[in-house]
C-alpha cells in the first residue's frame, strides 16, 4: 500500500477540489467537489466548474494510501438541483451524516442542499427540496461541543451573495461583471453568513446572518481591503476554546482566518494560513487527527494549471504559543 505524501495530489484518477476534511470512526473522510475534465473557458462567473456528482476520498490515518469510496450522489438523483454541484462538506449528528452542497435550482439560483446517510461514505440520500432559506455556496458545519450546529456559507461574484444583499435574490443585470453589484471601495465588505440549524440537521433554526470581521481597530473590514476581506470558501474549527473562521480572499489568491469567542461573531482578523496556490480558487479544511492538525487545500499543478481542473493536498499545519497558526507556504521545500 502506498503512503500519503504531504502537498501531493491526494488522487489522480479523477480532479477534486475544495476538500472538507473529517475524522469518523478514527478515520479521515474528505469531501469535496468532483472536478470534470472537460474542455472549458474560464469566467469570472465560474461557468467553467460545472461539476455534477460527489466522490468521498478516505485515508485510514495520515500516513495512507487514500482511497476513493466511489461516487456518493449525482445532479440526477436531486429533484431541484439544475447544474453546478460546488463544494460541499459533511457533518456527523444524530447517529447520521449528512452531507451539504450548493448546486443551482431550474432558475439558476445557488441554494444548499442535505443528502443523508448512516455512513461517512455514503451513498447519500438527497432531501427532496434544498434547505429553506438557504442561498449562495460553500456550506461549511460544525457541530459544537454542546451539540449546536451551525452552518456557515456564501461566495462572492459566480456564488451570487451580493444578490442576496436586500434579503431576497436580487438577479441584476446579467451582462454586469460579477461583483459590480457589491460594496465598494471604503464600504464595508460582504461577511459570510451563518444560521444554527435545527436538531433535524436538515432546516434551519434560523435565518443566515451575516458576520463581521474586524480588524485590528475593531472596525470592519473594507471591501477594497481584498488581501483580508471574505471571499468565499468558509470554514470553521475550534482551538482552546476559541472559534477560527478561516476563508479564501478569492482575488488575491489567500487562506486567511479571524477568531472569536463566539460561534456568531464578530471575528477579528488574525492572519494569513495559506500563500497564494497554482490555479485561481483557493479552498481548504483545517481538522485535528490524532493530536496534530493538518490543512487540506487544493491547487491547479496536477493539470498545467487548468482552474477548473483542481487537485486535494494536504499538509501539517502549526499553531504559534499565542494561538495564532503559522503561514504555509505549500511549494516550500
Ligand atoms: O469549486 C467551485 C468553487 O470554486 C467553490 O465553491 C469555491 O469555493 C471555489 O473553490
Amino acid at each position: 500500500m502506498s503512503k500519503a505524501e504531504q502537498n501531493k495530489p491526494l488522487v489522480k484518477h479523477i480532479y477534486t477540489a475544495d476538500p472538507s476534511a473529517h475524522v469518523f470512526n478514527g478515520k479521515i473522510y474528505i469531501y469535496p467537489s468532483h472536478d470534470l475534465a472537460k474542455e472549458v473557458v474560464d469566467n469570472d462567473n465560474g461557468d467553467q466548474y460545472s461539476m455534477e456528482d460527489y466522490h468521498v476520498l478516505r485515508m485510514d490515518s495520515v500516513e495512507s494510501e487514500c482511497v476513493d469510496c466511489g461516487e456518493v450522489l449525482h445532479e440526477n438523483e436531486v429533484e431541484w438541483v439544475s447544474h453546478q454541484m460546488w463544494a460541499p462538506d459533511c457533518a456527523y449528528k444524530n447517529g447520521k451524516y449528512y452531507l451539504y452542497f450548493p448546486a443551482k435550482d431550474k432558475d439558476g439560483v445557488f441554494h444548499i442542499g442535505v443528502a443523508v446517510s448512516d455512513t461517512p461514505d455514503g451513498k447519500f440520500v438527497p432531501e427532496k427540496n434544498y434547505i429553506e432559506g438557504s442561498f449562495s455556496i460553500d456550506p461549511a458545519v460544525l457541530v459544537d461541543d454542546d451539540g449546536r450546529a451551525y452552518m456557515y456559507c456564501g461566495g462572492l461574484w459566480g456564488g451570487q451573495l451580493e444578490k442576496w444583499q436586500t434579503g431576497s435574490f436580487v438577479a441584476g443585470d446579467p451582462d454586469m461583471i460579477p461583483g459590480a453589484d457589491g460594496p465598494q471601495g471604503d464600504e464595508k465588505a460582504l461577511g459570510p453568513r451563518v444560521a444554527e440549524l435545527n436538531d433535524d440537521m436538515v432546516s434551519l433554526k434560523t435565518e443566515l446572518k451575516e458576520i463581521v470581521i474586524l480588524d485590528e481597530n475593531g472596525e470592519p473590514l473594507k471591501a477594497s481591503d481584498e488581501k483580508r476581506r471574505y471571499f468565499e470558501g468558509p470554514w470553521m474549527h475550534k482551538y482552546n476554546g476559541k472559534y477560527y473562521l478561516s476563508y479564501s480572499t478569492g482575488t488575491t489568491c489567500y487562506i486567511v482566518y479571524a477568531i472569536s469567542d463566539n460561534p456568531w461573531g464578530p471575528f477579528t482578523y488574525a492572519g494569513k494560513i495559506l500563500e497564494p496556490v497554482i490555479g485561481w480558487t483557493t479552498h481548504h479544511s483545517i481538522v485535528e487527527v490524532d493530536g496534530k492538525w493538518y490543512l487540506f487545500y487544493h491547487d491547479s499543478s496536477l493539470s498545467g494549471g487548468i482552474n477548473s481542473q483542481r487537485s486535494v493536498k494536504f499538509c501539517e499545519l502549526f499553531y504559534n504559543e499565542d494561538g495564532t497558526i503559522k503561514t504555509i507556504n505549500p511549494y516550500d521545500n
